[in-house]
C-alpha cells in the first residue's frame, strides 16, 4: 500500500502536449514508431486535436480514484471506476459528489483511515446508494447549487438486487443523478456469491457445477439496462472496460444531461471469474465480440445507437478462458449448455443490430490484411440458432 495522495498534491507526471519525452529520443532508429494500428482495437489519441483526446491522456486529469488502493491485480472494477469518475470530474469541472454502495469498490478504496478517492465521497449502506444520491442532489438543488453534480456507483449486487427498489425510485422521480453500475456478475466482495446479474451456467460459491444444469440457472436474470429503459429515463448506456474511450464518451454524454441517467459497465473480476489478471481487457472484449454483452445507448426508452461487433467470435472462445465455466468443457463437454449461451448471444446480435453489415462480420473499413490477427479471435458467420425456452 502506498501513501494516499491528497488533492492538494501536484498531478502525476505525464506527457505534456508538444514536449517529447527523453525516452523517445533514445529509441533505436531502426525501430519505427507506429502511431496507428489499423485493424487492431487500439484507439489513436496523439494525432487528435487536444480537445478530442481522452480524459486519461490529460496530464491534468483528476485521478479521482488514485493509486494505493487494495484492488486485486487486473481488477476491471478499479479500472472502470477510474475512467468513469475522471470523465465525470472533467464534465463537472471538479464539482462532483460521489456516493458509493458497499462492495469491492468501496472496500478496496477506503480502508479506514485511508482513502484513494480525490473527490467528495460518501458511503452509507449496501442497498441505499441511489436514495443517498437522490438526497444529496435534492439538498444541492434546495441550496441553489446547480453546478454541483452527483454520481452514484455500485456493483451488480448492490444495483440489481438490494439497491433495486431505491434505484427504481430514483429513476421514476427522474432525480438528477448519474448512476454507474460496475457489473462483475456476482457478489465478489463477500466471496463470489450469485447475484441477479450472474449469467446462466456460471459457477459461483452458491451455484456449484453439479447436476444436469450445472452452475447458475438459465433464465433472463435481471437485465438492468433494459429495466432502466422501461422507466424511460433520459439516458441509459452500456459500456465495457474493453473500450475505455467509449466509456469515457458515455460518461461525458451522460453528464451533459439532467435527470436520472444510468450506465452499466462490464468489469471482469479475475478472482471471481478465474481469469489471469493480464486478461481482463481480453475477456471483456470477448464478451462484446461474441454478442454476450451488447454495447448500446438508449434515450427515453429507445435504443439510439449500438457498437457493432468488429470480429465476431463464438461464445465458446469467451467461455473457455474462464474457470467459472470450466465444467462446460471437462470432464464432459456440455454442448447443450454452450448452445443455449450461444443462442443468447445471437439474440443480442439481432436485438441490438450488432452486425449491421449483414452476416459477414469482417468489415473492410477496420481490417487490414497485413495485420496479424489475434489467434484468440476466430471469425465466423452469425447463425440464428432458435432461442431456448425460459426455464428459470
Ligand atoms: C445489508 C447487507 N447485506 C449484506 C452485506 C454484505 N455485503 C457487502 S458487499 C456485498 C457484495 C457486493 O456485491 P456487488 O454489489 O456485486 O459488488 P462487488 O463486490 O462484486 O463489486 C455483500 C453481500 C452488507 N454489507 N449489507
Ligand atoms: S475480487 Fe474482483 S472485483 Fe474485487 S477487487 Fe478483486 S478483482 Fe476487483
Ligand atoms: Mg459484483
Amino acid at each position: 500500500m502506498t501513501e494516499t495522495q491528497t488533492s492538494s498534491q501536484a498531478p502525476e507526471a505525464g506527457f505534456h502536449h508538444g514536449i517529447v519525452p527523453e525516452v523517445l529520443h533514445d529509441a533505436p532508429a531502426s525501430k519505427p514508431v507506429k502511431f496507428y494500428q489499423v485493424g487492431s482495437f487500439a484507439v489513436g489519441n496523439r494525432l487528435l486535436p487536444v480537445a478530442d483526446r481522452s480524459v486519461q491522456s490529460d496530464p491534468n486529469r483528476a485521478n479521482t480514484l488514485t493509486s494505493g488502493h487494495r484492488a486485486c491485480q487486473g481488477c476491471g472494477e478499479a479500472l472502470g471506476a477510474r475512467y468513469a469518475l475522471d470523465a465525470a470530474m472533467r464534465a463537472a469541472n471538479g464539482q462532483l459528489v460521489a456516493v458509493n454502495a458497499t462492495g469491492c469498490l468501496e472496500v478496496f478504496s477506503t480502508p479506514y483511515p485511508e482513502t484513494s478517492w480525490r473527490v467528495a465521497w460518501l458511503h452509507s449502506l449496501f442497498g441505499n446508494a441511489p436514495a443517498v444520491a437522490s438526497g444529496v442532489a435534492a439538498a444541492y438543488k434546495a441550496m441553489g447549487k446547480n453546478d454541483i453534480r452527483v454520481v452514484a456507483q455500485g456493483g451488480d449486487g448492490g444495483t440489481v438486487d438490494i439497491g433495486f427498489g431505491a434505484l427504481s425510485g430514483m429513476f421514476e422521480r427522474n432525480d438528477d443523478v448519474l448512476y454507474i453500475c460496475y457489473d462483475n456478475e456476482a457478489y465478489m466482495n463477500t466471496g463470489v456469491q450469485r447475484s441477479g446479474a450472474t449469467p446462466p451456467a456460471a459457477r459461483t460459491a452458491t451455484t456449484q457445477a453439479v447436476g444436469d444444469e450445472p452452475g447458475n440457472v438459465f433464465g433472463q436474470g435481471k437485465d438492468l439496462p433494459r429495466i432502466a429503459m422501461a422507466h424511460e429515463i433520459p439516458y441509459v448506456a452500456t459500456a465495457s472496460v474493453a473500450d475505455l474511450r467509449d466509456l469515457e464518451a458515455k460518461v461525458l454524454r451522460a453528464m451533459e444531461i439532467r435527470g436520472a441517467r444510468y450506465i452499466h459497465v462490464m468489469v471482469p473480476c479475475p478472482l471471481g471469474w478465474g481469469t489471469a489478471s493480464c486478461d481482463t481487457i481480453k475477456v471483456a472484449r470477448q464478451a462484446t465480440q461474441s454478442g454476450l454483452f451488447p454495447v448500446f445507448e438508449a434515450e427515453y426508452g429507445e435504443v439510439v445507437a449500438s457498437s457493432p461487433i468488429r470480429r465476431l467470435i463464438p461464445v465458446e472462445d469467451y467461455l473457455r478462458g474462464q474457470k467459472r465455466y470450466a465444467h462446460l468443457f471437462s470432464p464432459k463437454r456440455r454442448q447443450d449448455v454452450i448452445d443455449r449461451l450461444q443462442a443468447q448471444a445471437d439474440r443480442n446480435i439481432r436485438r441490438y443490430n450488432l452486425l449491421p453489415g449483414g452476416s459477414s462480420p469482417e468489415r473492410a473499413d477496420i481490417t487490414d490484411a497485413s495485420e496479424p490477427h489475434d489467434p484468440s479471435f476466430t471469425t465466423q458467420t452469425v447463425t440464428t440458432t432458435p432461442e431456448p425456452e425460459a426455464t428459470a
